[in-house]
């Protein structure tokens, strides 16, 4: 089976000629394309946005060449999560998605939880408070009078393909708009804070097949009216169906691209005072599973710094300061990455300096010694994470599986094992889009019954690459003590 799984990431796109079959699996890389934030002015400001028609193009190209390198079965979609279009009642689209970093939702949460206790709503939802989740992009919209339809990103560009619209539940679980018990959405939480129910699309469990190519679309790129199929729509969640875990194993994954997604694999939510308290989300995953995680954030801050030098007009290349960051000590300066005042775009080393000059540490100076503290201090608080994942749930963790771009960070991968004092297994680098295939394959009727046939046809067809930790515990210690006063060393 030949099949395109086009991956939406925020920092770039791309899409993937994936052939599957009894021992096959294989992905290969036809198109890829930058993406990122577009700031635009407007009255008393700026809004950043996506450009999702751009995408939209892209998608369409890449389609078309995996097409022509061999014919296509079908194609799945996956990006990033809690974006979305508004459409009219006419299915037109009202106005252009906006970015997730954007302001327009400082201090909506803390409005919300005015009328919503925090308790209540992790009861309902299972999310984590991040200040973009889609319930608070909503309430920051002007108007949503004209609004008949909100379709996340993926949700979207299939119905641009297939004119069929609806929400497949992996994306879907991340609004903060559904109930992570029934599955449904949350309608009696929207209506109470105002978001009219209709706007709310019909649900689809990821591997059900949307629709096929619309008919004109399909003849003007000279495609067969293929199937669409709703895969694991949310990047996170086809990322780790692709993570080769062996079964029986006690692991973590971090999905590792802009950001890191730090967690465990649950067969139901964990919806406890702690796992509030430590800001944890349940989110839905292939075949009823929950991601049990938290936002890490992950190598944005690495990229974001990379773009500033280049701003600045002293272009630091990502080998370069990579080595140049293996040479400096190691834990001489870090930050907790998680602060917010990472979040928005813009000029993350002056962000750091400023972190590490408040904590009474040694400021980082050079791009060698920046990027050192943004990788130890990734490592610090995948430590945190994954114990706290294990703490909250009782279960043990024996070894973190790497997947995503982060793989190719050598540096990062062995620090992550030093931080968690586990071995990681790093590998497949396109967790995603293999996910993304295989949740298709079998939607087209492969024989891949469940997680564990797909997860065993990645390590037979995948490298993975073994790191152990170095045995530095007490420094891990130290240093996770200078960032957070309530761990002791
Ligand atoms: C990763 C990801 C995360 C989500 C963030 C924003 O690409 O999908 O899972 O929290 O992007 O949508």
């Amino acid at each position: 089976m030949r099949l395109a799984a086009a991956d939406l990431g925020a920092s770039s796109g791309r899409v993937m000629a994936g052939t599957v079959g009894p021992g096959v699996l294989a992905v290969e890389e036809v198109h890829r394309f930058p993406n990122g934030g577009v700031r635009v002015a407007r009255a008393g400001g700026s809004t950043l946005y996506w450009d999702i028609l751009g995408l939209y193009r892209e998608l369409l190209t890449g389609v078309r060449a995996a097409h022509k390198a061999g014919a296509l079965d079908g194609l799945g979609i996956d990006s990033w999560a809690v974006d979305y279009g508004l459409l009219d009642a006419s299915g037109a689209l009202l106005g252009n998605p906006v970015n997730y970093r954007d302001a327009r939702t400082e201090g909506v949460a803390e409005r919300v939880l005015e009328t919503v206790p925090a308790r209540e709503l992790f009861d309902v939802t299972g999310l984590q408070q991040l200040p973009f989740n889609t319930l608070y992009q909503l309430l920051a919209e002007r108007d949503l009078s004209a609004a008949e339809t909100l379709l996340l990103i993926p949700d979207l560009l299939n119905y641009w393909l297939t004119g069929v619209r609806g929400a497949e539940r992996t994306n879907a679980s991340t609004t903060q708009l559904y109930d992570v018990r029934s599955r449904e959405w949350a309608v009696g939480l929207a209506e109470r804070l105002g978001i009219p129910a209709r706007l709310l699309p019909l649900l689809r469990d990821p591997g059900t097949v949307v629709g096929t190519l619309l008919p004109d679309l399909a003849a003007e790129l000279a495609l067969p009216e293929l199937p669409v199929v709703a895969v694991g729509s949310h990047d996170t969640a086809s990322a780790v169906v692709g993570v080769p875990a062996e079964p029986g194993t006690n692991f973590a994954y971090i999905s590792s691209g802009t950001w890191s997604l730090v967690g465990l694999e649950l067969g139901e939510p964990e919806l406890g005072d702690a796992a509030l308290a430590a800001n944890f989300t349940n989110e839905g995953g292939v075949d009823g599973t929950i991601r049990f995680l938290r936002n890490v954030m992950g190598l944005w801050v690495l990229s974001e710094s990379l773009r500033t030098w280049d701003a600045q007009g002293t272009p630091v290349s990502l080998p370069s300061v990579l080595a140049q960051a293996a040479e400096v000590p190691a834990l001489s300066a870090v930050v907790d990455i998680d602060a917010p005042v990472f979040l928005p775009p813009g000029d993350m080393p002056s962000r750091i300096r400023q972190a590490c000059a408040e904590t009474g540490q040694r400021v980082p100076e050079t791009p060698g010694e920046i990027v050192r503290c943004v990788l130890d201090s990734l490592a610090l608080a995948y430590r945190r994470t994954v114990r706290q994942a294990s703490e909250l749930t009782g279960r043990p963790v024996d070894v973190v599986h790497v997947v995503g771009g982060g793989v190719r960070n050598e540096l990062l991968c062995q620090l992550t094992a030093d931080a968690c004092g586990v071995p990681v297994l790093a590998g497949p680098v396109e967790a995603a889009a293999l996910g993304n295939v295989l949740v298709q394959a079998r939607a087209l009727g492969a024989d891949l019954p469940d997680l564990a046939a797909m997860r065993a046809l990645i390590r037979d067809t995948h490298e993975l690459r073994r790191y152990e930790p170095s045995g530095r515990e007490a420094d891990w210690a130290r240093a996770a003590a200078r960032i957070d006063p309530r761990v002791v060393a």
